[in-house]
């Protein structure tokens, strides 16, 4: 039966070894948290690390490791601890980590880190590879892993692939920074569905994706020569119930069995039963803002000092991350700032911050949730943030007032919170206030909103919805009806060929015969294409016509010792087996000393683009242009050439990343058309790549066999995904004669 392979950087579950003996302790964590549900409930492997170092680990305790491992359906990977330093520490979270959240003065660049990002992401890849069955779907976690999905495809090429990023992506602006940019997106498109929590993050991606690969991208799927990946938005949500039942649960258990937190909280509302609790929770880290949330709520106890001995402050960071400078620092940089706010605001009957710096049982993770009236969530840059969820599910009786920062993924949904800017102290002490004074009638207003939502799109939902789009992109089918050349349809088309007492093969170059390259004089066929051609045209009964957009000098040199007929320029030109070069059509070119000017200017004004002259066309190309900058300027350019060439029997044809101006109705259409009425050919096969070829393939006679190479829209019959595809089923024609 085939399962779910879910693979992140840490497992859900912790593996600590104390007096030689396991204690196995669940992860805390966003992901782990949030997909221990999916897990739990479903057909799935979990792969990831346990923790611990493979040193940690004494050789007689590696077994039951294993075992408790594979108790949860887990399979844990191990790493020694130079290999954490590197991946983990390392290029993770000195280099990713940062930079993913627009904190470019931490980030490092280290070639050692990136070398053992590397080496370790393919030891992951290779051991989904060891549990992978045909069938299987695997769903890839996190920053940690972004070259994953890349490295199972390669051993992998028809695996069904997801990939979830948990942390924002940034601006193409910030991301191109990485020296090792490339890879990192090529390792990401290795997936066929690639998430986010919002849509700015999935912007971003495709952005980067179009100006540094310079892939296509139609809107929310980016085109590789033989697959689509699609990119969306996800946001994730929690697992609803278990917060709202646990928060039930906490109001219906004797005050025996309250824990010694939910006391203490206890005592300080009977104490001053007008005050109030302002709650934050989060990992100790740069990004959430603590720093920033004490400051503010310094500047609040200032500007409205009547709130002195009213108000508190519980602030419950997690250690995080302790070997990396950066967090040691923080770390004392806020141990400094409570002092300092505490000793400055505390009376003798009250201190205003509640620290606490551990990390705690979900129990007490309840009684926080439920005994606070505000929480204060105020990061810098979050990918989405649970906790925002977390305390609005356990407001059973919907009172609660969240205040969230905008730069959180979450504020998108989350609006009828206190959205704030974290940099805003102002607003942030402003907004503190209003939510000491908001009516009950308004929180359980806004809450009543806020719950439903949440309930609707709970982990579940948001993990079935990707699980969901990710099958279907696997179906991997472009949006029209061309049928794949499988090996039933290659028969077919064999048959038909022996039968065939006239062939004709209508075979376009760039993109078909040879891959794109980025100077097209670098498009020369090679040895194996020439033998290919050359091959295909001895056979008896057949006639192979090279037919291109490319002016004839080059193709007549490329292919001066091949005796096939030639077709240059779209149709304008035509070598016969044997002739000298001729004219097709009638064409002039007097109207290119109107027109040349007019795209000068356009070249001027955009980087990256410029003219190819042909003898009878222009063309202007964009591809090298601001993906962006270039769409623009293609229509204006469109525009004004359309108004200006119109009583000039002149078309503009707009293809990929080019405009072409030539003589109305010269056309591969038109010119294979000719060809076919000199004789009776009754096995047709046209083969080609682009916009020019659909001319071709709607000349031809329904008998034909048109095929497309690629993934786009097509008015061909059949389509393969790449030029390998091509070469491939021509030399089955050879060796089927
Ligand atoms: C990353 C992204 C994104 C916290 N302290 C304790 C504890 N927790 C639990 C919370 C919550 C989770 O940890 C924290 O999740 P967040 O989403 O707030 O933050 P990150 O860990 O930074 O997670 C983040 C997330 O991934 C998911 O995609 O939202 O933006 O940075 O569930 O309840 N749990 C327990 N004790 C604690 O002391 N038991």
């Amino acid at each position: 039966m085939s399962k779910t392979i879910i693979l992140s950087n840490r497992l859900p579950l912790q593996i600590n070894i104390k007096e030689n003996k396991l204690q196995v302790i669940p992860s805390v964590g966003g992901l782990a948290t949030g997909l221990k549900s999916f897990h739990r409930d479903g057909d799935s492997i979990w792969i990831g690390w346990s923790g611990l170092t493979t040193e940690e680990i004494p050789e007689d305790l590696l077994e039951e490791v294993h075992t408790e491992a594979r108790k949860e359906a887990c399979v844990a990977v191990n790493f020694t601890s130079k290999e954490i330093d590197g991946f983990y520490y390392g290029f993770s979270n000195r280099s990713i980590w940062p930079l993913f959240h627009y904190f470019m003065e931490f980030t490092e660049w280290e070639a050692d880190n990136w070398e053992t990002y590397k080496n370790v992401n393919q030891k992951y890849a290779d051991k989904v590879v060891e549990h992978y069955k045909e069938g299987d779907t695997i769903w890839v976690h996190d920053y940690q892993l972004l070259l994953v999905p890349n490295m199972i495809r390669q051993k992998e090429p028809d695996a069904i692939i997801g990939f979830f990023n948990h942390i924002p992506f940034p601006s193409y602006e910030v991301f191109r920074t990485i020296p090792w940019r490339e890879e990192i997106l090529i390792g990401m498109l290795g997936a066929n569905l690639i998430g986010f929590h919002t849509y700015d993050y999935e912007r971003h991606f495709l952005s980067s994706v179009s100006r540094i690969l310079r892939r296509q991208v139609d809107f929310n799927e980016v085109v590789l020569p033989n697959r689509l990946v699609k990119v969306d938005s996800f946001p994730m949500g929690i697992d609803y119930d278990k917060f709202e039942q646990a928060a039930l649960a906490h109001q219906e258990r004797s005050s025996e069995k309250e824990s010694e937190l939910q006391q203490r909280l206890n005592h300080h509302r009977i104490k001053s039963p007008d005050s109030k609790l302002i709650l934050s929770i989060d990992r100790l880290d740069y990004t959430k803002g603590i720093a920033h949330r004490l400051r503010a709520f310094e500047y609040f106890l200032e500007k409205y000092p009547q709130y002195v001995e009213k108000i508190r402050l519980v602030m419950l960071a997690v250690p995080s991350r302790s070997d990396v400078p950066q967090y040691q620092l923080l770390k004392k940089e806020i141990d400094e700032l409570v002092g300092r706010i505490n000793g400055k605001f505390a009376t003798v009957n009250w201190i205003p911050i509640w620290y606490f710096y551990r990390s705690m049982p979900f129990e007490n993770l309840i009684d926080l949730y439920t005994s606070c009236n505000i929480a204060l969530l105020t990061p810098i840059r979050d990918g989405m943030n649970l906790v925002a969820k977390e305390y609005i599910a356990t407001r059973t009786d919907q009172t609660g007032v969240l205040i969230l920062s905008e730069m959180a993924g979450s504020s998108e949904e989350m609006y009828e919170a206190l959205i704030i800017n974290p940099n805003n102290f102002e607003q942030i002490a402003n907004s503190i206030h209003q939510a000491i004074q908001m009516p009950k009638e308004e929180q359980i207003r806004r809450n009543t909103f806020l719950q439903k939502r949440l309930k609707r799109y709970n982990v579940e939902k948001w993990a079935q919805d990707f699980m969901k789009a990710l099958q279907k992109t696997y179906e991997n089918k472009p949006a029209y009806e061309a049928i794949p050349v499988s090996k039933e349809e290659e028969e077919k088309f064999l048959k038909r060929f022996s039968k065939a007492k006239n062939r004709v093969f209508f075979l376009d170059y760039d993109g078909t015969l040879v891959n794109f390259v980025d100077k097209p004089e670098d498009a020369k066929p090679d040895k194996q294409l020439l033998d290919l051609i050359t091959t295909l045209n001895e056979l008896k009964k057949t006639k192979v016509v090279l037919i291109s957009g490319r002016d004839k000098e080059t193709l007549g040199t490329w292919w001066k010792d091949v005796p096939v007929e030639l077709i240059a320029e779209h149709g304008v030109w035509i070598r016969k087996t044997g002739k000298n070069w001729q004219l097709n059509e009638k064409v002039s070119n007097d109207w290119m000393e109107m027109v040349r000017p007019v795209i000068e200017t356009f070249c001027d004004r955009t980087p990256g683009t410029f003219i190819e002259e042909k003898n009878y066309s222009l063309a202007w190309h964009y591809r090298k242009a601001d993906p962006d900058l270039g769409e623009k300027r293609a229509n204006e350019l469109s525009n004004v050439l359309k108004q200006l060439t119109s009583n000039h029997g002149l078309s503009v044809l707009e293809g990929n990343k080019v405009l072409e101006i030539k003589t109305s109705g010269v056309n591969k259409g038109k010119a294979a058309s000719k060809l076919l009425m000199q004789k009776n050919f009754d096995f047709i096969f046209a083969i080609g790549d682009d916009w020019t070829d659909e001319f071709l393939f709607k000349e031809l006679p329904d008998s034909a066999i048109s095929i497309k190479v690629g993934l786009k829209k097509t008015a061909a019959t059949y389509f393969v995904r790449e030029t390998e595809g091509v070469r491939k089923l021509l030399n089955q024609f050879i060796e089927y004669d």
